[in-house]
């Protein structure tokens, strides 16, 4: 490799060149970019991007807020992990945020970002996300960034076909990848499968003003494995579809065993019916144990509830509430077109997209258009051709997802090929192919699942990026790619790196949520229990071995910052409150030895962090984060004396009195 470092600049792209050629991948890689793309991605300094771009971290379990067209990360909001950035999950207040009935789980895998809608367009509110390996939903506030709320999902395993919204937020839906016997059965063979495993199509109510979550109802519905789904919206508002493989219930082998049959299913369910039937006092209530919690903006402190049971309906005990479609080969994506009358499953292992008409399926309900072999529980199959609108033929290899533009085109990625397709939703004729470098998963057009989308780019989201960038070890960087879609062919625009593994990401245009920003929190409003208005009010209170030290922090200073009187043997709470009333001065707080993380506290913010000294010495603490010309001198000293001094509790700092209680 040294060598290629003392290769001239000129050099460089053709190497790379030639390495994407042995590579063995389609497309030209590097020179598919015009001098104009530049113009169109350039965001002057001091300029602002058209849009957010909200990408799932993947593995990393959290969301990257980007800007479009430049590609500028400009956040790492976290969700389903502790986050080093900012004591997310290290923090007293937010570790409840973690906390699901298998304990703290401060890691997960996030795939699925979903805008809430308002009239089938996104509003900016909220943003939800999935988290996939201990099932949960977290609902992100887009005024303040943070994550307001995480609701774990019963009965759930794998939680993928998920977060998905319907046309007015009325709810949040998820479903099982892994279909598992229900939780409150009993210990059973795994090859009990067939008899035992099912799935839990799960209906989050989102409350209209606040966005609060809570588990409506969940279906219980044939053991599959759901991958993904789209709320139907327009005319098919009142459903929600989902693709469906391995209808061969295996347990084993999967990658041989689940690939048996020629087609497997997307489920359509009428979850406006199901919601009739619960208001109606249908389904029962069973045991079932999973965590709520909830971030409260006035204490700025999470909680975390255990609920006890859930509501569930059995779906074979209502007939009309779902139906399968056969659907080629191993669906993975289901998508609904904007006027909410097509949709759209990409078999991964398929030749065809095929794309269903609504009006065709309620017209095949009607008429009893059945196959004579049900689904599982007994589940009426309609027939493929009933259903069918049409085919996309001859896409490319390994369809996935599927996007609208405003114009009537569809783009669906190609995860085998490596590339975008475009066609036309009304004819299906193919228009345009572009490469992708390489692999793509998702794709993602602003609003590409909205009644009106706002078109323009399309992102995609890839998983592999083999000769792109610069060489980081044996883990190169995850990346998106933008393209324009406003003229006849699409054209690459930039390739940027991404946080973690951005499966899907979705954009929105910045005004709807710049409007909204917080730009600090105030500090009349806070009701956290330690916290302090000013810093009299600051202090140290002993009670046993328990010592809380209420801490302000304010240009350039934390007080006390002086405090003696603490023992082996202690443990310390810092309470930090930062004072600072204006916009973009959050103050950070560390202690020598602190074995959790640092705190960032947020303008009129208050947040704690647990301490426990090992040993009697003098411990610097400090301001971590650069408020100021007079940051460096952000500082004090605590005094850890042996467990058996007499030092009495004393904190001070200069010469300013301050409380003493
Ligand atoms: S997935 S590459 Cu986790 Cu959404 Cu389709
Ligand atoms: Cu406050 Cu540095």
């Amino acid at each position: 490799m040294k060598s290629i470092t003392n290769l001239s600049k000129v050099l460089l792209p053709a190497i790379l060149a030639s390495v994407a050629f042995t590579a063995c991948k389609p497309g030209k890689a590097v020179d598919s970019v015009d001098g104009d793309a530049s113009k169109k991605v350039y965001v002057a300094p001091g300029k602002y991007d058209e849009l957010y771009m909200f990408a799932s971290g993947g593995f990393s379990g959290q969301v990257a807020a980007y800007g479009l067209p430049s590609g500028r990360l400009l956040k790492v909001i976290p969700v389903f992990s502790q986050n080093a950035e900012n004591g997310y999950g290290y923090s007293e207040e937010t570790k409840p945020m973690l906390n699901t009935s298998h304990g703290f789980v401060p890691w997960d895998d996030a795939h699925h970002t979903q805008l809430s809608k308002t009239n089938g367009q996104d509003d900016g509110r909220w943003l939800f996300i999935n988290g996939n390996n201990t099932p949960r939903i977290a609902r992100i506030n887009l005024s303040t960034f943070k994550t307001e709320e995480i609701i774990e999902l019963p009965n759930v395993g794998g939680n993928h076909a998920s977060p998905y919204c319907t046309e007015n937020t009325e709810y949040i839906v998820g479903n099982t990848r892994f279909s598992i016997p229900m939780d409150a059965t009993q210990d059973v063979p795994i090859d009990s499968y067939k008899e035992n495993f099912k799935g839990a199509a799960t209906f989050i109510k989102v409350d209209k003003e606040k966005g609060t979550m809570n588990v409506a109802f969940q279906l219980i519905v044939p053991g599959y494995n759901y991958d993904l789904a789209r709320a139907g919206k327009g005319v098919s508002k009142d459903w929600m579809f989902f693709s469906t493989y391995n209808s061969e219930q295996a347990n084993t082998l999967l990658e041989v065993n689940a690939s048996q049959r020629d087609k497997d299913f997307i489920m359509a369910v009428n979850w406006k019916k199901a919601e009739a039937l619960v208001a109606q006092g249908k389904g029962k209530r069973v045991p079932a144990k999973y965590a709520h919690n909830v971030w409260d903006e006035k204490t700025h402190s999470a909680t975390s509830t255990m609920m006890k049971d859930v509501l569930m309906l059995n779906v074979q005990d209502y007939p009309g509430l779902v139906y399968y479609i056969p659907c080629p080969k191993s669906p993975h994506g289901a998508d609904v077109s904007p006027d909410g009358e097509f949709f759209v499953a990409s078999g991964k292992l398929a030749a065809v997209i095929p794309v269903f008409s609504f009006k065709k399926m309620l017209a095949a309900i009607e008429k009893q258009d059945f196959e004579d072999q049900r689904a599982d529980m007994g589940i009426p199959v309609l027939k493929y051709a009933s259903v069918l609108e049409g085919e996309v033929e001859k896409p490319g290899l390994g369809p996935l997802h599927t996007e609208f533009d405003d114009q009537g085109y569809a783009y669906t990625s190609m995860f085998v090929s490596s590339e975008i397709v475009k066609w036309k939703v009304s004819t299906r004729e193919i228009i345009d192919r572009i490469p992708t470098y390489y692999s793509i998963g998702h794709l993602s057009v602003p609003g590409g699942d909205n009644k009106k989308p706002y078109g323009k780019y399309v992102v995609a989201l890839n998983k592999i990026t083999k000769d792109r960038y610069l060489p980081t070890g044996p883990e190169l960087t995850q990346s998106a790619q933008l393209i324009d879609i406003t003229g006849n062919k699409m054209k690459l625009l930039l390739d940027f790196p991404t946080i973690g593994e951005p499966h899907y990401a979705q954009s929105i245009a910045a005004d709807l949520i710049t409007k909204n920003q917080v730009k600090f929190f105030k500090l009349e409003e806070n009701h956290h229990p330690y916290a302090v208005k000013s810093e009299k009010d600051t202090r140290v209170v002993r009670k046993g071995n328990r010592v809380d030290v209420y801490m302000s922090a304010i240009r350039s200073h934390l007080a006390p910052d002086n405090i003696e009187g603490i023992k082996l043997g202690d443990e310390v709470y810092f309470h930090l409150t930062n004072l600072e009333q204006d916009w973009d001065v959050p103050h950070g707080f560390a202690v020598k030895g602190a074995n959790t993380a640092e705190l960032l506290v947020m303008p009129g913010e208050t947040a704690t962090l647990k301490w426990t000294p090992d040993r009697s010495a003098i411990f610097p603490f400090y301001c971590t984060d650069f408020c100021s010309a007079l940051h460096q001198e952000m500082a004090g000293y605590v005094r850890v004396s042996p467990a058996n001094s007499n030092v009495p509790i004393s904190y001070k700092i200069g010469n300013n009195p301050l409380a003493k209680k």
